[in-house]
């Protein structure tokens, strides 16, 4: 008979948690007992695992008992507290925040692209899921990458509200209805109206001059390629979309790789679907990546301003393969080859 997890879910009322949860379900993943946790707002409330009712508890530094994979998705400070205790309670750590990513004892895992990672679990019992805007581009790039060092990436992304969570999703139904009853548009979780708009402001701005979201994209995209050498430069976007991350990725080869070769590779890699006919109007769009797991890559063309350069658009559902999709992916490596 085949190993069964007690899987614990931190974060379970979030959009990420709500979607790890349906992500467990379709995948079927070999789990005996599931326990949902959030903070004391969602104490006791109802949600559903494979038609059963399961009771929400107090995430708490005695949650973890008898765990064995503890999926985290419930903000950055939560992490930081409670994922050593559940480490500490035996449990293998599956972080959607960014509190761990750079930790050098903390691997930073997309299956598609550095699976052997997940073996450094052991040290600290975390393993790290990286930001969703950094899944989608090496899922796409790490083919390439095989092919031909990557020197340089400039990419700009265009990112939708759920990424923010529920009230994000939910300022943005307001904003809309509000517009077309002409009535005043209200804004809470955005400093500027996010209906009709696009922010290229994406968490807290640094000295530098980039954000938080767009730093990220650099440290995480050199971990988990292993090549702290790889220049990026990111402007990352909030645009007026549910769900669905778009990009768009400009790289800079050490030897040329030309579109078809490019549209071969990744016509054959794990996780991606190329949708590139431009003359019959198909190229990847968010509301096609959305529900799915697939990184969708097109437009892909040779860059005309330098000899090794090509151009891609890249779109993935944020939530599922940007978040929740990728955590359950970890979890079912670690069960399959190590638990
Ligand atoms: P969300 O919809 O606002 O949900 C937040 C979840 O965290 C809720 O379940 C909430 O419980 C729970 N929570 C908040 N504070 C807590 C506390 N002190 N103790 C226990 N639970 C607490 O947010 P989301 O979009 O799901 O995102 C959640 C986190 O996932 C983000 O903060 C981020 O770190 C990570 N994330 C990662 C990516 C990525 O790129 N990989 C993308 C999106 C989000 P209540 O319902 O009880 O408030
Ligand atoms: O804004 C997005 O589209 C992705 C957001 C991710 C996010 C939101 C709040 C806190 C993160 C993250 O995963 O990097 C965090 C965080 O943990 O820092």
């Amino acid at each position: 008979m085949s190993k069964k997890f007690t899987v614990a879910v931190a974060g379970a009322t979030g959009a990420v948690g709500q979607t790890m949860i349906r992500v467990l379900e379709e995948r079927d993943f070999p789990i005996e007992r599931i326990v949902f946790l959030a903070s004391e707002r969602s104490e006791g409330r109802k949600l559903s695992f494979r038609g059963e009712t399961v009771r929400v508890k107090k995430l708490d530094h005695d949650s973890f008992e008898g765990v064995s994979i503890a999926l985290f998705s419930a903000g950055g400070g939560t992490s930081q507290a409670y994922a050593p205790s559940a480490a500490r309670a035996g449990a293998v750590v599956i972080d959607n925040s960014s509190a761990w990513r750079m930790d050098p004892d903390v691997p930073l895992v997309v299956p598609e692209v550095n699976p052997h990672a997940v073996a450094g679990y052991r040290t600290k019992g975390i393993i790290a899921n990286p930001n969703c805007s950094t899944i989608q581009m090496v899922v796409a790039l790490k083919p390439l990458y095989d092919c031909s060092r990557i020197r340089r990436i400039v990419v700009s992304t265009y990112q939708a509200v759920s990424g923010t969570g529920q009230k994000a999703i939910q300022e943005l139904k307001n904003q809309v209805r509000a517009w077309a009853d002409n009535q005043k548009m209200e804004s809470d979780v955005y400093p500027h109206r996010i209906a009709f708009n696009c922010l290229p402001h994406i968490d807290a701005f640094q000295d530098n001059g980039y954000t938080k979201e767009e730093m990220k994209m650099v440290n995480e995209t050199r971990k988990i390629l292993e090549d702290p050498e790889i220049q990026v430069s990111a402007t990352a976007v909030r645009v007026p979309v549910f769900y669905g991350h778009s990009e768009a990725v400009n790289v800079e080869f050490e030897k040329a790789v030309s579109a078809s070769r490019a549209r071969e590779l990744l016509s054959g890699a794990p996780g991606v679907k190329v949708v590139d006919d431009p003359f019959r109007n198909l190229y990847p769009l968010a509301i096609d990546a959305e529900g799915k797991d697939a990184t969708l890559v097109g437009r892909i063309r040779e860059d005309i301003s330098q000899p090794n350069g090509l151009d891609l658009w890249v779109v993935a559902d944020n939530i599922r393969k940007g978040a929740a999709t990728n955590a359950v992916q970890i979890a079912e490596l670690l069960a399959d080859q190590y638990l």
